[in-house]
């Protein structure tokens, strides 16, 4: 049987920069030229199969089309909650929305989402004569924050394809890719800061009711004698094989298994 998966991903990006035209060329084949205001948030489906193990997976994208206005913040991150990953959009002939996705766009998706995987986009590329931003430029916060990044058109459709594709490989354990970060590896984080990642990630991929994922992180937290206002590492790495304990019943061993890797690297930042 074909194995079938879920995911909502995010698209953000300020005001303008094509967020809406992308998913319309993607998941309906089509551009206007005129513009399209995003009135709160739009929900749009789509199906797609990435390689999983050598076997095709069947995942389908619950795609969010974000208010791209600063002032909607409090809107912004409750459309960021439970989001397995984003495309960071930014357009190529406005310099300045480049830097709003590091200063701006990045640090509300970690806030609400934590570390999820992350695809930047170079928009508008169709536009050659405007052109203001360098593939350099790209390249180098791509490598930053350990992603891809593409040049894309929603207009002509270049790479439009590739990138939610890319996404969804990023967003599927077991597919290329899937160790990436939005946080430079050099930063540190706190103790607190780990559990918080932890805790997070637990809710996000064990169930979605997230009361009842709060029940198991109370009791597991309990089982290993972890305060949370204290956490040390050896309580958080007995909690960690704790969740992993609770989740084998659930999810596959391979999920398992690489959610607890995933959760043991937030130590390894400490
Ligand atoms: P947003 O959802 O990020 O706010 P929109 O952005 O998708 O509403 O697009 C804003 C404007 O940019 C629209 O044009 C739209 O047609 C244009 N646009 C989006 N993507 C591209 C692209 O790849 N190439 C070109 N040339 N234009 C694009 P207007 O003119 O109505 O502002
Ligand atoms: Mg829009």
């Amino acid at each position: 049987m074909q194995k079938k998966v879920i995911k909502k991903v995010c698209l953000l990006g300020d005001n303008a920069v094509g967020k809406t035209s992308l998913i319309k060329k993607y998941v309906f084949d089509t551009f206007d030229d005129k513009y399209i205001a995003t009135i709160g948030t739009k929900t749009v489906k789509k199906e797609l199969l990435v390689d999983y193990f050598g076997k095709e997976l069947n995942l389908t994208l619950m795609i969010w089309d974000i208010l791209g206005q600063k002032e909607y913040r409090k809107l912004q991150s409750m459309s960021f909650e439970g989001t397995s990953g984003a495309l960071m959009v930014c357009d190529i002939t406005r310099p300045d929305t480049l830097s709003s996705l590091e200063e701006y766009w990045l640090k509300a998706l970690k806030e609400v989402a934590g570390n999820v995987p992350v695809v930047f986009l170079a928009n508008k590329c169709d536009l050659i004569d405007d052109t203001k931003i360098e593939n350099r430029a790209m390249m180098e916060i791509a490598k930053k924050y350990d992603a891809n990044f593409f040049v894309t058109s929603a207009k002509t459709g270049e790479n439009v394809e590739t990138a939610f594709k890319m996404l969804g490989r990023k967003i599927v354990p077991g597919t290329q890719d899937t160790e990436v970060s939005i946080k430079p590896a050099v930063e540190k984080i706190s103790p607190a800061e780990a559990m918080d990642n932890i805790v997070a990630h637990f809710c996000e991929n064990f169930h979605q009711d997230t009361d009842y994922a709060m029940s198991v992180i109370r009791k597991s937290c309990e089982v290993v004698d972890l305060d949370i206002r204290s956490p040390t590492v050896q309580t958080m790495n007995k909690f960690i094989d704790r969740l992993a304990e609770v989740e084998s019943d659930v999810l596959s061993p391979f999920e398992t298994n690489k959610n607890k890797i995933e959760r043991k690297a937030f130590l390894a930042k400490m």
